[in-house]
């Protein structure tokens, strides 16, 4: 693999993508353990996400288990699903890897671990993976948001979030958009006072590195603030997208004929960083993330 034009994406845009990296039939193949897993679904295990999501115990204790979020679209005025379960769903997550199987070995691949040195990622925990369907028709937007608000490190922010397309990726199916360069700091400082959502900011220190700390603001203001741009992040079946923890990204809703299928895992340097304690995602008493050496 030659690494080196997305080991400068990764630290001029804060996304970069690795052109083919994962076949045709590794593509497939973990399609088809999804629909296996979808298969097995008990009938307790249908939630709406839009629901489901926010604060509650099926989704925060969902870190070391594999659960299903369903899309809101999916269900008939009875409350019941129109289609398959595969082809309902929102999201699955969030402990693919830690099963034996297509993810886990995805994560732990040879291959992956060759990117992750590449960028200086020498040992690394993965707090989690998901499964993502934007489904064909209604599959729904992801906000605009940083990785870093929800997932932090300390005493720096090592996160980075790997995003695998199972299938093509395109403006019509709701690929990745991105702000390039918007993991650096901001360029108008004077608009961070206004109040009320969090973001995370890495402020340069005098010797060289930098410090993430939160600053407080409106994403509104925020986008208001920033002279970049959204830039679509259209990507082929297998090209494996690098998500710096700071680039703000989105995703649109799908209305297209075509699913768009999406595997995304995030990891964080553990020889230099701890997993900050008030991260959504904690593994209950004695259980730890799957941890592991690049080389
Ligand atoms: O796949 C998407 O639509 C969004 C994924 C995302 O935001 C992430 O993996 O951090």
């Amino acid at each position: 693999m030659d690494l080196k034009q997305v080991v400068d994406d990764f630290k001029e845009n804060g996304l970069a993508v690795v052109k083919g990296f994962a076949s045709a039939e590794e593509c497939e193949a973990m399609r088809d353990e999804m629909r296996k897993i979808c298969a097995d679904l008990k009938a307790d295990e249908i939630h709406c996400f839009e629901t489901e999501s926010a604060n509650n115990d099926y989704f925060m204790n969902s870190g070391d288990k594999i659960r299903f979020f369903f899309d809101p679209a999916a269900f008939d005025a009875n409350k019941k699903l129109k289609n398959s379960a595969f082809t309902s769903l929102n999201k699955v997550g969030h402990a693919l890897h830690t099963h034996p199987g297509v993810f886990h070995d995805l994560v732990t691949a040879p291959k992956t671990k060759e990117v992750l040195r590449a960028i200086n990622l020498k040992k690394v925990c993965v707090p989690q993976s998901m499964y993502i369907f934007k489904q064909a028709k209604f599959g729904s937007a992801v906000p605009p948001h940083q990785d870093s608000t929800f997932l932090h490190t300390s005493p720096t922010q090592t996160v980075v979030g790997l995003w695998l397309a199972l299938e093509d990726a395109t403006e019509d199916n709701g690929c990745l958009w991105f702000i390039p360069g918007s993991h650096k700091p901001y360029k108008d400082e004077s608009k961070r006072e206004k109040l009320d959502h969090a973001f995370m900011n890495r402020v340069p220190s005098s010797d060289g590195s930098f410090k993430t700390e939160y600053r407080l603001g409106t994403s509104k203001e925020y986008y208001e603030s920033c002279d970049y741009t959204w830039v679509p992040a259209q990507v082929r079946k297998g090209d494996l997208v690098l998500i710096h923890d700071m680039v703000h990204h989105k995703s649109l809703p799908n209305h297209s004929n075509k699913s768009r299928n999406i595997y995304a895992w995030h990891l964080f340097e553990s020889s230099e960083a701890s997993w900050d304690s008030d991260n959504w995602l904690q593994y209950p008493e004695g259980k730890t993330f799957m941890e592991f050496e690049t080389q």
